[in-house]
């Protein structure tokens, strides 16, 4: 079984969370924000259930954080929620503020290295209403949002992440229509694809003229194998590889797009999309690495483009139904390092399972999240050794919640959370952790 010392001095392990999935959105001032209509709309989220109590991290926060620190990890990958902090998109709500500042305190006070994320997916239903992702306008909104938390929080936090998941932002919501705000309309899509770059841009920008260090993007990569060896379903599986793996990190490092995407997308790109490259593509500080399966696809003749069409591969499968591949993760981790970033730190931010979990005489037992979890922290271990700079890992996630469309049926925590009482049950993969990382001192 591995532990910390199998990994460099000064890795960071830690666990990850999101506002909307954990905080309760009912409570502090916050705002309304897109996934609240999107899970108000009959049919878009199972039994139609929101974030407006979730997990109630905002009243039981001291105690998530003593699960934390009590796991043995060194950091918290958390969000702060944009309508949290400006319900209206705009006007910032001094609670909100306070609240983030008394995590962050309660963090540093339990030695846990704060790790931030500006977006994810709360969505301001004021800024909705004026088109989200899809105007231009709201990238400049968000590089607002971005400095007033950080003018808050900057001098305490120990990395910051503009966005999580632009593919999920951008592709999964505006094209699929899987998430908030539901649309499934090519040129939302394309305007969302650029434009969730461009609000990373101008975040970047703002927050390094105000010096404020460690500045990185989540990204998620899910590995893309082709259903037979046909010409056909292996050019399907590459398109599939450059929407979902290549067009976000090609726009930031070799500040272009990917040929086989832009002949969908192109018609339909904001005017002199060109002209945001250069902003788009600054230098990172770090990359954020999510991974959790591998999709297998053929080519769909006769279909519109993109004409491919998922087909179900033969691996064990966890509770969303995604298979269980680490060699993916080693797969993304070289493969980053070697055509994207070299030598820059890279942090896996995600990873993680969601397994029918129940509690039987006070405990739960999850030993498959347990080979899961080492599993892919074997595969990070050999990518390390095969070159590529990881500096830490963060298990997807600290608490069972909101898991956005599928509301809260599917549990991806370390901790189970009783969604009626709110009680707290660490796992045994939990502690099967907390033994792995404790220290010798
Ligand atoms: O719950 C999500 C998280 O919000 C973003 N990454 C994937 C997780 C599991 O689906």
């Amino acid at each position: 079984m591995l532990t910390r010392f199998d990994f460099p001095v000064g890795f960071v392990f830690g666990a990850a969370t999101a506002a909307y999935q954990i905080e309760g959105s009912a409570f502090g001032g916050c705002g309304p924000c897109h996934w609240d209509s999107f899970a108000s709309t009959p049919g878009n989220v199972v039994r139609a259930e929101d974030g407006s109590r979730a997990c109630d991290h905002y009243h039981r926060w001291e105690e998530d954080l003593d699960l934390l620190k009590a796991a043995n990890l060194d950091g918290y990958r958390f969000s702060t929620s944009w309508a949290r902090v400006m319900p209206d998109g705009v006007n910032v709500n001094p609670e909100g503020l306070d609240f983030y500042d008394r995590l962050v305190d309660g963090m540093l006070a339990r030695g846990l290295k704060p790790f931030q994320t500006l977006y994810h997916w709360e969505m301001p239903s004021a800024l909705a209403d004026l088109g989200g992702w899809t105007n231009r306008d709201t990238c400049h909104r968000f590089a607002d949002f971005s400095e007033a938390i950080t003018r808050r929080l900057g001098d305490r936090v120990s990395a910051i992440a503009t966005i999580n998941e632009p593919w999920c932002v951008a592709w999964l919501s505006h094209f699929m229509g899987v998430h908030a705000p539901g649309l499934r309309d090519i040129r939302a899509t394309a305007r969302a694809m650029h434009h969730i770059l461009l609000a990373h841009g101008l975040a970047l920008e703002r927050l390094r003229c105000m010096g404020q260090p460690n500045l990185g993007i989540v990204l998620n990569f899910d590995h893309a194998t082709p259903a037979t060896d046909s010409p056909e379903d292996q050019a399907a599986s590459d398109l599939w590889d450059a929407i979902f793996n290549r067009w976000f990190i090609e726009g930031i490092t070799r500040r272009t797009y990917p040929a086989n995407v832009l002949k969908g997308l192109g018609p339909h790109m904001p005017e002199n999309w060109q002209d945001d490259m250069a902003l788009i593509g600054q230098p990172l500080d770090w990359l954020g690495v999510n991974y959790y399966t591998r999709h297998l696809h053929a080519h769909a003749p006769g279909t519109p483009w993109p004409s491919l069409r998922d087909v179900p591969g033969e691996l064990p499968r966890t509770q969303m139904g995604w298979e269980i591949y680490p060699e993916g993760l080693h797969h993304f981790l070289i493969r980053l390092a070697r055509d994207h970033v070299g030598d820059l730190p890279i942090y896996v931010t995600e990873n993680g399972m969601a397994n029918a979990d129940v509690v039987e005489d006070g405990q739960v037992n999850d030993d498959v999240r347990e080979s899961f979890l080492f599993t892919h922290l074997a595969a990070t271990k050999q990518a390390i050794a095969d070159g590529a700079n990881v500096r830490g890992f963060f298990y997807w996630s600290l608490l069972d919640n909101y898991e956005w469309a599928e509301g809260y049926e599917k549990r991806f925590g370390l901790v189970h959370v009783d969604f009626d009482t709110l009680a707290r049950t660490p796992k045994s993969s939990y502690h099967a952790l907390a033994r792995a990382l404790a220290r010798n001192d």
